[in-house]
């Protein structure tokens, strides 16, 4: 898959699959599919159309969520799908952009630059300025600029259509299990391993690897949570604190790993947290004894958790 950060001229006739696509959960994994159908039956190349960014942090339409994936996970997450596509075109959702009419956007950038002959969208798919476009702007349009829509039917999980805007909640109400179902995949945060205090190893005995994690992506709502967490492309089993250490400081929120049966220094390196299980909230103790037993039985539950899967 090729990716550009900018428009590209392509060449060939493609089916196009745009989206915000953020969080590249199960309604995006159908869109993906059914655009991967079209494009091999018309000998077409699948182009994916998304934006590094969730748009309403330039129009200002709505409150600006945080985000489920970022650009290089967006990236990741589609390489790993079997609709593996062949471009991924993937702008900054710029003022210019923003500022396209529908059928500017339409002519200017699908049609001519990137040569749609198909366009697959979601249900709630919204383009052009002040999102004035829709799935009936595509087929208003499709006659004039020669290509076909095809508008995929919402997924539905327990009578709810999944979108990302149930998965943020679902996330921030620290329901990952169930997040996990809809996005089809853990939930995951990267980040490089900065230094803590280092109160960890000494006082707690429990040394953790503490992350910085982009400002827009999302955290799952504070508490504990058994994980898997990936180091150097090696799986490890991890319980992971994401929180503000009422026990000892109540100081800036921090994520917070403990990987279980590993003793490397890994200060710089990236990590990857895998969530799997919500376990407790955090909460302050009555002194370092108590907390640290507490930590002890979060672990041996993670770790007979990952035992039970195994
Ligand atoms: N700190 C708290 O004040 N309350 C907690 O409930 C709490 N739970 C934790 C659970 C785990 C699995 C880990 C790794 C840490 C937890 N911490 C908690 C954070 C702990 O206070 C922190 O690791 C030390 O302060 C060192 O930074
Ligand atoms: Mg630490």
């Amino acid at each position: 898959m090729q990716v550009f950060f900018d428009i590209p001229n392509i060449e060939e006739d493609t089916t196009i699959a745009i989206g915000t696509f953020d969080g590249l959960h199960l309604g995006h994994q159908s869109v993906l599919k059914n655009a991967k159908k079209i494009a091999l039956e018309n000998n077409q190349k699948l182009l994916i159309f998304t934006f590094t960014d969730h748009p309403a942090i330039i129009t200002g339409s709505k409150k600006v969520p945080q985000i489920l994936t970022m650009s290089d996970e967006k990236v990741n997450l589609l390489k790993s799908y079997e609709s593996d596509s062949d471009y991924c075109v993937m702008p900054n959702f710029s003022k210019d952009f923003s500022i396209l009419s529908p059928e500017e956007f339409i002519e200017n950038i699908l049609v001519k630059k990137l040569k749609a002959k198909n366009i697959c969208v979601g249900f709630n798919f919204f383009f052009g300025y002040k999102a004035q476009g829709n799935e009936q702007t595509l087929k208003n349009f499709s006659k004039k600029y020669n290509y076909d829509v095809e508008v995929v039917k919402p997924v539905k999980y327990e009578g709810q259509n999944v979108s990302s805007s149930v998965i943020r909640e679902l996330l921030t109400d620290g329901e990952i299990s169930k997040a996990n179902q809809l996005l089809n995949y853990k939930y995951y945060l990267r980040g490089q391993v900065v230094r803590g205090r280092g109160l960890g190893k000494t006082v707690l005995g429990i040394p953790t690897a503490n992350i910085l994690v982009s400002e827009r992506k999302l955290i799952p709502k504070n508490g504990v949570y058994c994980c898997d967490v990936k180091v150097k492309d090696k799986n490890y089993v991890g319980v992971t604190n994401i929180g503000n250490r009422p026990t000892f400081d109540n100081g800036l929120k921090s994520i917070e790993v403990h990987i279980l049966d590993f003793d490397d220094d890994i200060y710089g390196n990236q990590i990857e947290i895998n969530f799997s299980d919500y376990l407790r909230p955090e909460k302050k103790f009555d002194g370092i004894e108590k907390l640290k037993e507490q930590i002890l039985i979060d672990i041996e539950l993670c770790r007979n958790e990952s035992n039970s899967l195994a």
